[in-house]
């Protein structure tokens, strides 16, 4: 079981040792590395925000009350000397397994089958010793847990990857409650990712492109890495002892003062951790990562930067060979307080036009993201951090250039993400929690790679993920800390993606007279569909419904339909059409 320990950088190690899972923050450096040019601050900023709520426990593995068995021979109820018989062989030995246990027998169905329950709860391991006693005894047949089940978020699909529940809150959040009066929503304040997995978990042809400090060894990472490059120019800086190359292992990128941050492994993590039921996962475990260094010991020059955002997508850089795996989406957890530069915006509309989507971080220094760069560069996506209430992270910064916020952490509850151990040079893989709008801004490249993976162009990304958003909430006893008006259309909320499951099917007979019905299904809260229905191309008008009825007009010609879903408030609706039918006999 991990337990999490803070330095005074708000990086927490996940060790796999201890049973308790606590999260304690020492009192944090502030955001030193915005001010003073690029790379975002490792850890979060000194938090001024009251808790609103106090955290419920993150659900562990299900519990075993007991133990349920049938007795065989067994029929009715009416069999009740049998029936007692049999319970007290069971009790008997439970309680020679060394089980304390609860009174009497129960019932579990009219006959044969019963349950006798543990004094309290056990793991499912310590109560697998007790089952098999019981087991043993003749006379008595299948045997099995009692496990315990609780009330649940409903997440569409559920990895088993174990820090999901435990600690990644800002993917789908299991706790529940009430905060300040708000009700959390399913999920929390995460971004929903899991919602959108019934449709995709990304393709593994959209590239995420990671421009950060570099790439180190992660087994959980490991299948989702293509190859990137170095573009730190300063050889001191890199500390590979060259300049750009097409290795971008991360060396480190301590200081006298801090340790090394493995911010770009982090970064990776929040986007693509395996889902392979170890550890923990990424918002889209379907997409591939693409790590180009350009943040190094001394942070990174806006030259480089943008020189990485150019190769990245694709362009030509003198010096370099092209990549061969070009990038669909830049991440960009980094930022200087100072303007754009007219050479950074080229290089973020040549990636546009090349039809990658650029995001980046908004800063975390709880200022208007208009003073930094390149948060303030025009056509990206500019990202603020909410913490696990909804609320606007209190080191995130806020404004007019920001388009949308998403779960950053704060020091209550960090991100958490895969990482290293090492202090200095790179140590061994573990995980490990920051907070900063560094962790917000790859959810929602993670977000536009899973649009990217379901068909959407570059702009239909960029005019999508500010839908895919939820409201802020408000809370009454900390109504400034409200991210409302402040960071944008909302807070991602992948819910709000209403997506086709797969493509939408037509049945019946394909003749004049005959009913056509269209099946489709999306991920998301939809609240209902349109249909358009084609004659060999054609718009029908007023076949609006999901069924249509062949006409002599058909006749010879191919129909297909297209869905589109609805929801309401803000969301993203994106529409299936089928394969044309047969001609109509
Ligand atoms: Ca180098
Ligand atoms: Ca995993």
């Amino acid at each position: 079981m991990p337990s999490w320990t803070m330095t005074r950088r708000a990086v927490a190690a996940v060790a796999c040792t201890g049973l308790v899972a606590t999260i304690t923050v020492a009192a944090v450096t502030p955001a030193s590395a915005a001010d003073n040019g690029l790379g975002e601050p490792r850890g979060s900023a000194v938090s001024t925000k009251p808790t609103q709520r106090t955290a419920p426990a993150a659900k562990p593995d299900s519990l075993v009350a007991g133990v349920v068995y049938r007795v065989s021979g067994l029929a009715s109820i009416s069999s009740g000397t049998a029936a007692s018989a049999a319970a007290g062989s069971v009790r008997a030995a439970l309680a020679a397994s060394g089980a304390k246990l609860a009174e009497g027998a129960h019932a579990v169905d009219g006959g044969a089958s019963w349950s006798v329950d543990f004094a309290s709860p056990l793991t499912a391991k310590a109560a697998a010793a007790k089952i098999a006693a019981v087991d043993a005894l003749p006379g008595v047949t299948d045997v099995e847990p009692n496990y315990i089940s609780t009330a649940d978020a409903n997440a569409p699909v559920n990895p088993s990857d174990p820090y999901l529940r435990d600690y990644q809150w800002n993917i789908w959040d299991y706790r529940e409650g009430v905060a300040d009066s708000i009700t959390f929503p399913k999920g929390g304040y995460s971004s929903h990712a899991l919602a959108l997995w019934p449709a995709t978990k990304g393709r593994s042809s959209v590239v995420v492109a990671v421009l950060d400090t570099g790439q180190t060894t992660h087994a959980q990472l490991t299948k989702a890495t293509v190859p990137g490059y170095d573009f730190i120019s300063s050889k001191a800086s890199a500390r590979d002892g060259n300049g750009r190359d097409s290795n971008p292992k991360d060396q480190g990128d301590w200081t006298s003062s801090d340790d090394s941050s493995w911010h770009g492994t982090h970064v990776a993590g929040i986007i693509a951790a395996a889902h392979d039921g170890k550890q923990g996962i990424g918002n889209a475990p379907g997409l591939k990562v693409q790590h180009v260094r350009v943040l190094g010991r001394d942070g990174g020059t806006s030259a480089d930067i943008a020189a990485a955002i150019t190769w990245a997508s694709g362009g030509s850089v003198s010096g370099t060979s092209k990549n061969k795996t070009p990038a669909k989406v830049i991440n960009l957890s980094l930022g200087g307080r100072h303007s754009c530069e007219s050479f950074m915006q080229k290089a973020i509309d040549g990636a546009r036009k090349r039809g990658a989507v650029v995001v980046v971080s908004a800063g975390n220094s709880n200022e208007s993201a208009l003073k930094f760069s390149p948060a303030s560069c025009k056509n990206v996506i500019t990202v603020a951090a909410t913490d696990e209430f909804g609320e606007r992270a209190s080191y995130s910064n806020y404004g007019s250039a920001v388009e949308l916020a998403a779960p950053g952490g704060d020091s209550g509850r960090l991100v958490a993400s895969t990482w290293n151990s090492g202090t200095t040079t790179p140590g061994s893989a573990t995980w490990g929690a920051m907070a900063g709008t560094s962790q917000a801004a790859p959810a929602v490249s993670a977000a536009a790679g899973m649009l990217a993976s379901l068909g959407l162009s570059r702009s239909q990304i960029e005019v999508g993920i500010v839908k895919a958003v939820s409201t802020f909430p408000k809370y009454p006893s900390t109504p400034s800390w409200t991210c409302r008006g402040k960071c944008g259309t909302g807070y991602l909320d992948l819910q709000k993606v209403l997506a086709p499951k797969s493509r939408v099917t037509i049945s019946g007979t394909v003749k004049v007279g005959r009913t056509l019905t269209a099946s489709s299904s999306f991920t998301g809260r939809i609240s209902g569909r349109s249909y358009t229905w084609y004659r060999s191309g054609a718009v029908i008008s007023g076949a609006k419904s999901s069924t249509y009825k062949l006409t002599s007009a058909d006749k010879g010609k191919t129909i297909k339909v297209k869905v589109t879903p609805k929801g309401s408030g803000s969301y993203l609706g994106i529409t299936t059409t089928s394969l044309s039918t047969s001609k109509v006999g």
